[in-house]
């Protein structure tokens, strides 16, 4: 629950620490606190504790007067963490967020609509959950000049860290800054609530949580809390899953939906007022497609013994790759590189990959394998990532990844 928080943060703070001491003077205890306190300030990096102090600062600064922002991705953990972040404005200031952004479709940048939104709606604060902003500055550029001089970005995020410099006014926060737990196994929502519940009692809110760490593959870790939740709010691990792929299925069948969908998270006391909704229509829809595709992999999948890869290209035009590459990768093949490459018919191929066995790091594959190519980006977590490239390029991005992986770079370990 969030009171593990506080811990983490004191292991982690000590761990800076122990890291740093070799350096210093043995009998380091009898320097002045003073001395102490200049080194900790001017020549370690921000201490775990100091990240969530500003967070604390931010959170506590939002008022009533404030015109907040809330953008957010669109798979499960995205619309959980931002169901998790409105009821948590909410209950800070006594009034949700001024406006909520789900954009068209998925990506790290706000879209020019997005931007232009900000400015119409005079937002003065944007608070970005689950995409890593960072890893677009001119983004983050064009929000700010949109916002005004006092604009103020905050990014809660669990992605990997990508620009090292933060502008003034931007404050991206990620696991890496407080905590040991590896990003891609600390989902946002769960961080959200984690963060928030710092201030503001969440319970209610603590099965959006729950959603968004399953959909983001990580129930075993987080375990005692999914089932303490599910127990609180007379639920259970089944009727969390079934929210999640109701989610997961709009966002493939209808992602024009999922802004009323994510209304409907924010408002519902439980998993049973989705899964009676008008959306859980969606999830019988895809659980068919689903299941063709599977047989489609199991027929027509490649097999690179050498680089350890499954490989599978198919055409479809509904974006359904994660939900099948993410059975096959867990059920088949947790010790191997599995790519989906998926032809939509749009001139464009997107891709997904996962390594769950954590080996291989598949987002920095797969952003080496399209560097340099033509409207084409990628990125993610290590165990999971995706991305997309122009068709004419498929060859090329095959031949790298194959090169790269029978290299064994981008090995863990
Ligand atoms: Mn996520």
């Amino acid at each position: 629950m969030a009171s593990s928080l506080p811990i983490l943060v004191q292991i982690s703070s000590l761990n800076r620490f122990r890291l740093f001491a070799p350096t210093f003077p043995r009998d380091f205890a009898k320097c002045p606190v003073s001395l102490l306190n200049f080194v900790a300030t001017n020549w370690l990096p921000m201490s775990g504790s100091k990240y969530l102090e500003k967070f604390d600062a931010i959170v506590k600064s939002f008022s009533r007067a404030d015109r907040i922002a809330l953008c957010h991705d669109l798979d499960a953990d995205g619309l959980s963490s931002a169901a998790v972040a409105f009821n948590a404005i909410k209950l800070l200031r006594g009034k949700g967020p001024d406006l909520v952004i789900t954009q068209r479709f998925k990506t790290v940048q706000l879209l020019p609509e997005s931007v232009e939104l900000l400015k119409r709606k005079k937002i003065q604060k944007l608070i970005v959950v689950d995409f890593a902003l960072d890893q677009k500055p001119e983004s983050i550029a064009q929000a700010k000049k949109a916002m005004g001089p006092k604009g103020q970005i905050i990014v809660i995020d669990h992605h990997k860290k990508y620009g090292a410099k933060q502008p003034e006014n931007v404050f991206i926060l990620k696991p890496q800054d407080f905590s040991k737990i590896e990003p891609s196994r600390y989902p946002c929502a769960k961080l959200s609530y984690d963060l928030f519940s710092r201030h503001v009692g969440l319970s209610k809110s603590s099965w959006l949580a729950c959603v968004g760490l399953i959909g983001d593959n990580q129930i075993k870790k987080w375990k005692p809390f999914v089932k303490s939740e599910a127990r609180r709010h007379k639920t259970g691990i089944k009727e969390l899953l079934g929210v999640m792929e109701i989610i997961s299925a709009v966002e493939v069948l209808s992602p024009r939906k999922l802004a009323s969908l994510l209304r409907l998270l924010i408002k519902a006391k439980g998993p049973r007022q989705v899964l009676k909704s008008k959306f859980a229509k969606y999830a019988k829809l895809l659980d068919g497609q689903v299941k063709k595709l599977y047989r489609q992999f199991n027929s027509e999948k490649e097999i690179h013994p050498e680089q350890s890869l499954v490989w599978f290209a198919f055409k479809s035009r509904h974006n359904i790759k994660s939900a099948v590459i993410n059975r096959v990768s867990n059920r088949l093949y947790p010790d191997k590189t599995v790519i989906f490459v998926q032809d939509r018919g749009d001139g464009y191929i997107s891709f997904s990959a996962r390594n769950q066995s954590f080996k291989v790091k598949t987002n920095e594959l797969l952003e080496r394998a399209v560097k340099g190519f033509e409207n084409a980006g990628a990125g993610g977590h290590v165990p999971a990532s995706a991305g997309r490239i122009m068709k004419k390029d498929l060859p090329a991005f095959k031949r790298r990844v194959l090169e790269f992986l029978r290299g064994g770079r981008f090995s863990q370990r």
